[in-house]
């Protein structure tokens, strides 16, 4: 991979979007080793991802003015496919995914953080969707994530302002779940994955898909989601031996490691 960088840390892998030249915005290539690496990430052994961008200075910048700036209509709708399936996939992949944005989240930076399921930012981030101002419209779900995350009336004034807000502001409103210092970044980004990789798997991802899919429905079809996938926890070691431990009130013992079970 040109591009794109993966290291496994214990149940956590840490994906890294190196293109440093052009502040790791998202051309084509980029976009298509991404798909590689999330396809690639092994659900036996791994259960929280983190998404950071390299250097100090920037996540990622946007989708790639220079490649976007030639492309026909029928060439656009291609390269806004092509995002959409990869942001689409890191939504719906069965793990949770962390994005730690350590500077520039702009346009198709910012939407790739939404497509994630926790953001947390360093001092230096800076987040917007600028798109209206180089004759664009969003393109990678930024009108669809940036209102279900922070409601429609700040993400319209958001989106028709262009204009790009600080860490502390997208903290206040709720864009970003926490804000560090960059050199505390990634190791508050690997302890929080840590935490979760220490709770039982299969919960867990069954929780992200409880609140995903919930989302799409009304509450009553919602809650049917949520009982199917807590109903689906009983077949698992891991409520067997969670429940067991604390009805043993075996503190130490750890959650046995089950492999993912496709259902
Ligand atoms: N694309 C390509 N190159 C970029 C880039 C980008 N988005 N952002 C930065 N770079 C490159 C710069 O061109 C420069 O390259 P060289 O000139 O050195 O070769 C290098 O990175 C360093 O950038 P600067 O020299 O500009 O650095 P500064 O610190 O002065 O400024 C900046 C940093 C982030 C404020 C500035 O670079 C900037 O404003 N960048 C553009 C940010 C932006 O507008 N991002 C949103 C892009 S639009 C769709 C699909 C997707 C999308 C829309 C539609 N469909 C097909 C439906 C998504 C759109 C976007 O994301």
């Amino acid at each position: 991979m040109e591009f794109v960088t993966y290291e496994q840390d214990g149940y956590v892998g840490i994906i890294t979007i190196n293109r440093p030249k052009a502040l790791n915005a998202l051309n084509s290539a980029v976009l298509e080793e991404l798909d590689a690496t999330f396809k690639a990430v092994d659900l036996d052994t791994t259960r929280c991802l983190i998404l950071t961008g390299a250097g100090e200075k920037s996540f990622v910048a946007g989708a790639d003015i220079g490649e976007m700036s030639t492309l026909t209509k029928a060439e656009g709708e291609a390269f806004g496919k092509k995002g959409n399936d990869v942001f689409r996939y890191i939504e719906t992949f069965p793990i949770p995914v962390i994005a730690a944005v350590n500077g520039f989240a702009l346009g198709g930076g910012c939407e790739i953080s939404m497509s994630c399921d926790i953001r947390i930012c360093s001092e230096n981030a800076i987040f917007g969707q600028p798109e209206v101002g180089l004759g664009i419209t969003p393109g990678f779900g930024g009108t669809q994530r940036l209102a279900r995350l922070v409601g429609a009336g700040m993400a319209k004034q958001l989106i028709y302002t262009a204009r790009n807000i600080k860490a502390d502001e997208a903290y206040r409103i709720g864009l970003v779940n926490a804000v560090y210092p960059l050199e505390e970044l990634l190791p508050a980004a690997k302890k929080m994955a840590a935490g979760i990789a220490a709770n039982a798997p299969i919960a867990v991802r069954n929780c992200k898909k409880a609140i995903n899919d919930g989302l799409q429905v009304d509450m009553d079809q919602a809650i049917v989601i949520e009982e199917k996938l807590f109903g689906d926890c009983f077949e698992t070691e891991d409520q067997k031996a969670g429940m067991g431990n604390f009805l043993e009130k075996d503190k130490e013992k750890k959650l046995k490691v089950v492999p993912f079970q496709n259902k």
